[in-house]
């Protein structure tokens, strides 16, 4: 054990029913409702302020690929009734407005503690507490802890020979500065071309001298087509709420209200499947791919919506070479995480931007002014690497998580992330994820999926309460369905074909195991919905609150 872990001969300092890991959209949710139940909680959170993902992610051209009035909470209907959304898809400033403005109103940042890591948690198998230890060197405990630490929020930085001799500049899109970045005049370079570096190197081409994109691996991208909102629009959402947000729910397999497909794509003869491509890029947007409901299954099927990007790429791009290296063909498309962007493949006609194909001149190493790839030396002032996330399970990973008899979780996730629906792991009682690997968090529009689960938490926290339980841990057997389930799922399906960050493929060592769920929101909400009406059937719920804790919690409860 390192110095830095929680132990039990290390005395907590404090004491709470709920320590929650996080204050973005999941921690600060969690936070309202568990609170509202009357249970005394605590958010630590690295950063210095609340929004997660929105906090670090300041890149030019950052905004959700979700349109905002989607990308929202729903739980109170004042919050969404008088918040005004400025275009359909909100820029991050403005996102994380939002959440400054949700801290504010209903009073969160009283019991968040800012600029704190969460470092270890070790769980008293005697006690049936959680004892969390945190950078500042304290240590606190708590029945449960939830980890809200976000499926994007490490960071991954490759590991390039020479970065350390470097003389420019070296940015990562999710660890923008807080202050503005002008690239005017300098040679800047861009490493990756994923959603971040596709949403920012646009705006990145207008202000650099020169602009060099490093591309490994070819994206599909679709326009976003963004906009104003008008008045309109926003009061036809606010009006519709309780119906979109009802639909979004339980009959959209990602969380996002649109006309679902009724047919696949041989249904339709190929001039009018065209024809329903081309409607969808006018319109724009990640409906692109709610064209026909077999894309994601059959290969024929997605072949056709693959070669209709492929083309669009080729009409825009006017150097066919270019076009070319642009086109991606190794993977089907919505495979990897689709992009939306504004103006992506337009910018590799300015003469001012090159694109650099890794695949063919691989980088060799970065040196004091700039970066060799192949057997060419590119001068650079400064370094963009837009090269993504250990995902879904990296940040939870850097937490020393020990549960029963000591056993880690980083060991017992050593061959893949395993979970009972996304919620819990077997071995580590009363810890909870929110939005974790086996659920359809990244698949799905995050905040509705957060808000679900936050519920299913808090309902689950009170129903122990009801019985005075103090204890609740996933079976074994549950676990293994559950995994068995969700691997089931993704096989048939097209996803598994490509090297993505869903797979973990983007991180060298880490296992390729398919980490969300594929079955879609309607269906997952109404299996754990199932469970908990069946007595929070595949758990176990153990042990007892001392008389004394139970009373002091019942009367907080009703006091709240
Ligand atoms: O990261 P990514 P991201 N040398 O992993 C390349 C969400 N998001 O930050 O594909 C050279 O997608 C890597 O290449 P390859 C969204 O869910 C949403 O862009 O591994 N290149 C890839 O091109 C998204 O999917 C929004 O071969 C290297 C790129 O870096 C997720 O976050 C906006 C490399 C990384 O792409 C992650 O997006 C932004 C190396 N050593 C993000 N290592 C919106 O809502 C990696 N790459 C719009």
């Amino acid at each position: 054990m390192t110095a830095g872990e929680g132990r039990p001969g290390n005395v907590p300092q404090a004491h709470y029913d709920v320590i929650v890991v996080g204050a973005g959209f999941a921690g600060m949710y969690l936070l309202h409702r568990l609170r509202g139940q009357g249970f005394t909680v605590r958010v630590f959170e690295q950063g210095s302020g609340v929004g997660g993902t929105w906090y670090w992610n300041r890149y030019p051209g950052a905004r959700c690929d979700v349109e905002s009035m989607q990308y929202s909470y729903s739980f109170s209907e004042e919050l969404q009734q008088e918040w005004d959304w400025s275009e359909r898809y909100a820029p991050q400033p403005e996102i994380l407005a939002y959440a400054d403005h949700v801290a504010d109103r209903f009073d969160l940042r009283r019991d968040i503690q800012f600029d704190t890591r969460v470092e270890a948690a070790l769980f008293d198998e005697h006690e049936q507490r959680w004892t969390v230890t945190t950078s500042d060197g304290a240590t606190a405990s708590a029945q449960f802890v939830v980890l809200a630490t976000g499926c994007l929020s490490n960071a991954r930085m490759p590991d390039i020979a020479g970065a350390a001799d470097y003389k420019g500049a070296i940015y990562h899109t999710a660890h923008w500065p807080h202050r503005p970045v002008d690239f005017t005049g300098l040679r800047v370079g861009v490493i990756g071309t994923g959603s971040s570096a596709i949403q920012s190197i646009p705006l990145i081409a207008e202000q650099a001298e020169r602009l060099t994109v490093f591309q490994r691996t070819a994206n599909f991208s679709v326009p976003a087509r963004n906009a104003p909102l008008t008045a309109e629009e926003r009061q036809w959402f606010r009006d519709n709420y309780p119906e979109i947000r009802r639909k979004a729910r339980e009959e959209m397999r990602n969380g996002i209200f649109t006309e679902p497909p009724q047919k696949g794509a041989f249904d339709d003869p190929d001039e009018v499947r065209r024809q329903n491509y081309e409607g969808r890029w006018t319109s724009g947007g990640l409906t692109f791919m709610a064209a026909y409901n077999n894309l994601a299954l059959e290969k024929a099927a997605n072949d056709t919506a693959a070669d209709f990007i492929r083309g669009k790429i080729a009409e825009i791009v006017k150097d066919p070479v270019v076009a070319g290296k642009l086109q991606p063909t190794n993977h089907p498309v919505g495979s990897k995480r689709i992009c939306v962007d504004t103006d992506y493949y337009a910018t590799f006609n300015r003469p001012n931007v090159e694109l650099v194909d890794l695949r063919a001149d691989p980088i060799d190493r970065i040196v004091p002014d700039g970066l060799r790839a192949g057997v060419r030396h590119y001068p650079l002032d400064a370094i963009v690497f837009a090269t993504g996330f250990d995902a879904m399970t990296g940040s939870v990973a850097k937490i020393a998580i020990r549960g029963r008899a000591g056993r880690t979780l980083n060991d017992k996730w050593a061959e893949g992330p395993r979970t009972y629906l996304g919620l819990m792991t077997e071995g580590f009682p009363n810890l909870f994820v929110v939005t974790g690997p086996g659920s359809p968090s990244v698949l799905s529009n995050m905040i509705l999926s957060i808000e679900q689960h936050v519920d299913w938490i808090t309902d689950c926290l009170v129903a122990m309460r009801d019985r005075g339980a103090a204890c609740i841990e996933a079976t074994r057997q549950a676990e293994d369905n559950w995994v068995a389930h969700v691997n089931e799922v993704a096989a048939g399906t097209l996803y598994p074909q490509a090297n993505s960050w869903y797979m973990g493929a983007n991180v060298p060592g880490k296992p390729r195991v398919f980490m969300p769920y594929i079955g879609g929101v309607g269906v997952y909400r109404q299996i754990c919905n199932d469970v908990a009406a069946k007595g929070y059937e595949g758990f176990v719920m153990s042990g007892s609150l001392t008389a004394e804790r139970r009373t002091a919690e019942s009367e907080r409860a009703v006091a709240n």
